[in-house]
């Protein structure tokens, strides 16, 4: 009998409930779980695949002082010495961790109780600061606490959805679906999407304004004024329930519509638009995320926006409020147990001299962080220069994902002492830390995590540890134990961890804090271990369904009341004549962040195999760059070289680079080594959507795309970009000279034994050169060259690493780098579920498919997760556009 766990999806923040369905011979599948609230059975295409994702291929399995294996006895006495070392030679501030929104409640709880009270320094930040830090800002300075005040059901209940800075069809797939099935039932319903780009999130927009990079502020202002002007605000609960309207109104005042229309670059009829529909829809919800987050005017975004809820009432009520949609799986945990270095656990402040006090007395703990520790770029920076000498590294990819990215390399390499915790042994950052911890990985571990809409749901195990792999909890604790705290850190599961933090959400609490599940401080493991999806507040006693805020003010300032906060709109443009381009980046759809798990799977792979950089077609005529061309992008930081993606999506002057690919997947594509480190100045949160670049093509002697059945070893090519692909692996070149000997390239990339002779092809005029290597009927790598990007049909040519090469034609076929008239190429993958791409999709449309439902089934495409049918929807308009024109 097939066993089946009830546990929780490790990626985004939406928190979907998955089934993981263990079968007698140990294979394991996933779907989606049907009772839990949060996706109600939907997974998105990354969901889906999580059952490719759990292999050992690169694991980590044994802790490695400096490269050799040792014994966790060892590694742990070592940590602990050298921490216990720095901070008795330079006090607690000369040590930090640096952690993650991917790790568990438990597993921040401990580290932040560790730092915060046992070393008695802040020093503790985390990859949220690069994610969620603008919002949580601007929370705490409008209403006091971090307080997200509305559920994902508002969405579905509103007559108006905003959509600021989010690619929800992309990032929050599941959400997405639901707005778009609510929008379906009930068509009145108008969704706007602000954003510069045309995303396929824009595709359901009823309205798309594409605001010049970080006008939002400017944007919000003026719908403030706008909802003054005409009548809008709901006096009684600004009189009731808040502070500062007048200062807000009169920074409202100081900008004329005229000059928001010059600062947003909107035509007038959509900018007025907008402001209509909000000023006369009531239910409206405004979700946003991290074209708002990271900015350097993030957390003025934040409350621009808040304003306007606050001033109209909209909040805590069915259908309204302003909802900062969280990124990762555990953004919202790591908040609660306060694993920023500003903050201090449970939502209690590190200025508060109570609330400093009322920790260290619950926690009987031997100090206090007294003041807010290093924000994460500049702990990097301290570690730069050589302020920390201990750091811990914890689910997170520095190397990848920080601003400045080789300086981030540099001063980890410069520092004394380096520990990096993760699942895998080979990362961008791995190879810089003096020690590596091995983790244990979703399936492996236990424990729970918080989604966007404040529900708290349980992960839970269901595969044994592989390899010597332990807890992220259990290696903090036993270093605690090590360094003189055992008796704070006697955990022996992570349902005691959870007791104590609910204990500590409920201590002395008496409705002061917002964060308080006081209800299940005392449950037992067996009542953890059963525990269902629940939203907070659940205080003791009180048996809550209903979990919004403020619908009735009750804000977290000492007075109860919310603070309007006035804002100014910023200087935004940062381009000059060296740097003339404004650098976005963020997500694709079936990439997560650093690739290290979604980068195993084929399947994910397929949607976009490359690093690209998204530019406008006059942009691209400008510098001198073709559709398919490499594109080289630079800043006074770094470089990085991708692919050009020319789109009328993208608007001009701007170029997307997506954040996800790194050294192990590509040459030179690490976007965040192009990223300034400028900073939001309250919240320290990286702008990482404006920043200044020059573009260039780069020419490329020879390009190439090649197959191969083994991962590729020792890439020597001034370009290339590795995926997964099925049966193998796919690598796309480029060359800055011509290689004399290709057989012998070949050979050292591709590991190709000498006795195995190549079958070639080869065109001196055109420059074409094909070279394929056969073991029996097998492929075993084939290369393709050309002096313009090559125009082989990929999946076909991948398709080619699991046939049978038995016939000699089917061989000549392959070099000829053509595919039988049988064997229509299917183009780029659309619909990942069932490998659908995008020529099978349009061949369907010319045959009478007018939707994305006869479409699916046709074909199948989008009937699975449905991550693809905004794409699909795309398709379609644009064959009917192109056939009416
Ligand atoms: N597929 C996938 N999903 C993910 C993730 C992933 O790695 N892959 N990561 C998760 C995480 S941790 C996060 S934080 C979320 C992020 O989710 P999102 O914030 O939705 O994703 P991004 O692509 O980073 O950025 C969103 C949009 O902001 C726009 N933008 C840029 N500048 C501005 C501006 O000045 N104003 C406005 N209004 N918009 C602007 C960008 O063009 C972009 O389309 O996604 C989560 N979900
Ligand atoms: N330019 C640019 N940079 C960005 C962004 C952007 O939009 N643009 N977005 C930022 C945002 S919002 C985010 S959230 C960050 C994300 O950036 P990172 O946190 O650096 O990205 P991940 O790839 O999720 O890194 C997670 C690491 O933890 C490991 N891991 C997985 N599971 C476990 C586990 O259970 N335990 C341990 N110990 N390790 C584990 C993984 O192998 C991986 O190495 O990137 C930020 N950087
Ligand atoms: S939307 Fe997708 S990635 Fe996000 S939690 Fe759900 S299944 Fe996972
Ligand atoms: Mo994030």
């Amino acid at each position: 009998m097939a066993e089946e766990i009830k546990t929780t999806c490790p990626y985004c923040g939406v928190g979907c409930g998955v089934i993981a369905k263990i079968a007698d011979d140990g294979n394991v599948s996933v779907m989606g779980d049907p009772d839990h609230p949060a996706n109600f059975g939907r997974l998105c295409s990354k969901g889906s695949a999580l059952a490719e994702t759990i292999d050992l291929d690169g694991r980590l399995l044994h802790p490695e002082i400096a490269g050799r294996r040792a014994g966790w006895d060892e590694a742990l006495d070592l940590v602990a010495q050298r921490f216990l070392d720095a901070i008795a030679e330079h006090g607690p501030d000369s040590v930090a961790f640096y952690v993650s929104g991917q790790l568990l409640t438990e597993d921040y709880y401990v580290a932040n109780k560790l730092m915060k009270g046992f070393i008695g320094s802040a020093n503790i930040d985390t990859n949220s600061r690069l994610c969620m830090s603008s919002s949580v800002a601007g929370h705490r300075r409008a209403f006091g606490a971090d307080t997200v005040p509305g559920t994902y059901e508002d969405l579905e209940l509103a007559d108006l959805v905003i959509l600021t800075g989010s690619n929800l069809a992309w990032c929050h797939p599941v959400i997405y679906q639901r707005l778009a099935a609510a929008k379906a039932a009930r068509p009145g319903m108008k969704v706007v999407v602000i954003d510069p780009r045309r995303t396929m999130t824009a595709d359901i927009a009823d309205l798309h304004l594409a605001i010049r990079p970080d006008s939002d502020v400017a944007l919000f202002l003026g719908l403030f004024e706008h909802l003054i002007a005409n009548n809008a605000i709901d006096q009684n609960y600004v009189a009731e329930h808040t502070n500062g309207f007048a200062e807000a109104f009169a920074s409202a005042s100081g900008v004329s519509f005229n000059e928001v229309l010059e600062l947003t670059g909107l035509p007038a009829m959509q900018l007025r638009e907008f402001y209509r529909l909000f000023a006369a829809t009531e239910k409206a919800v405004t979700c946003y995320s991290q074209g708002v987050n990271q900015s350097s005017s993030g957390t003025d975004k934040v409350n621009a926006i808040i304003n306007c809820h606050l001033a109209t009432g909209r909040i805590g009520k069915p259908g309204m409020g302003p909802f900062s949609l969280t990124g990762q799986p555990n953004a919202m945990g790591g908040r609660e147990v306060g694993g920023l270095a500003n903050m201090l656990a449970a939502h209690m402040a590190i200025e508060s001299a109570q609330d400093r006090d009322r920790v260290q007395r619950f926690w009987q703990s031997p100090a206090i962080a007294e003041r807010p520790g290093l924000k994460a770029v500049d702990m990097f920076k301290a570690v730069g220069d050589g302020r920390i000498k201990a750091l811990w590294i914890m689910a997170t990819n520095p190397v990848v994902s920080l601003p400045d990215a080789d300086a981030v390399k540099a001063a980890i390499r410069a520092c004394p002492f380096v520990v990096v915790s993760d699942i895998l042994k080979t990362t961008d950052t791995a190879p810089h830390a003096h020690l590596l911890l091995p983790s244990l990985g979703w399936g492996e571990k236990s424990g729970t995590v918080t989604n966007s809409e404040r529900r708290i749901s349980r992960q839970r195990s269901f595969i044994d540890a592989p390899g010597d792999a332990r807890a992220d909890w259990w290696q903090l604790a036993e270093v605690a134990r090590r360094m003189g705290f055992a008796d704070a850190f006697a955990f022996a599961s992570p349902s005691d961890i959870f007791n104590e933090h609910a204990a500590l959400s409920a201590f002395e609490n008496r409705g002061n804090r917002d964060f308080d599940i006081g209800a299940y401080a005392r449950i037992d493991k067996a009542a953890y271990d059963a525990m269902t999806p629940f939203q907070w507040p659940q205080p003791v006693g009180d048996d809550r369904t209903v979990t919004r805020f403020f619908a009735k003010g009750s804000f977290f300032h000492p007075d109860r009341k919310a603070r309007f906060v006035p804002v100014e709109p910023p200087a935004s443009d940062r381009t000059s004549a060296d740097y003339p381009f404004t650098l976005n980046t963020g997500r694709i759809r079936d990439q997560w962040h650093t690739m290290t798990r979604t980068g195993k799977s084929a399947r994910l792979s397929a949607h976009i195999a490359e690093p690209f950089a998204e530019l406008h077609p006059r942009d691209a005529m400008e510098i001198g760059v073709g559709n398919a061309g490499l594109v080289e992008i630079e800043s006074p930081q770094g470089k990085a070289v991708v692919r050009a993606l020319i789109t009328e999506r993208q608007a001009r002057g701007s170029i997307f680079v997506p954040m996800h690919w790194n050294d192990q997947f590509a040459a030179k594509a690490r976007i965040d080594a192009v990223v300034a480190p400028l900073t939001d100045p309250f919240s320290g949160q990286p702008a990482s959507k404006n920043v200044a670049v020059a573009a260039r093509p780069l020419k490329a002697a020879r390009y190439g795309f090649a197959v191969s059945a083994s991962k590729p070893q020792s890439l020597a090519a001034a370009y290339w970009a590795l995926a997964k692909a099925d049966g193998g692996w796919r690598l796309e070149l480029a060359f800055d000279h011509a290689v004399e000997d290709w057989c012998g390239w070949c050979r050292s990339t591709f590991g190709i034994p000498a006795e195995i002779e190549p079958l070639g092809y080869a065109d001196r005029q055109s420059g074409d050169l094909r070279l394929a290597f056969f073991n029996g009927t097998r492929l075993l790598a084939a290369l393709f060259l050309a002096r313009e990007p090559v125009a082989v049909a990929r999946s076909w040519a991948i398709s080619q690493l699991a046939a049978d090469h038995g016939d000699l034609r089917k061989r000549f076929a392959l070099v000829a780098g053509r595919p039988g008239a049988d064997k229509p190429d299917p183009g780029a993958t659309v619909c990942s579920c069932f490998a659908v791409g995008v020529n099978q999709i349009v061949a369907a449309v010319r045959g009478g498919c007018r939707s994305v439902e006869a479409v699916g089934k046709e074909l199948n495409a989008g009937t699975n997760c449905g991550s693809c049918r905004a794409e699909i929807k795309g398709i379609i308009d644009g064959c009917l556009a192109a056939a009416a024109e």
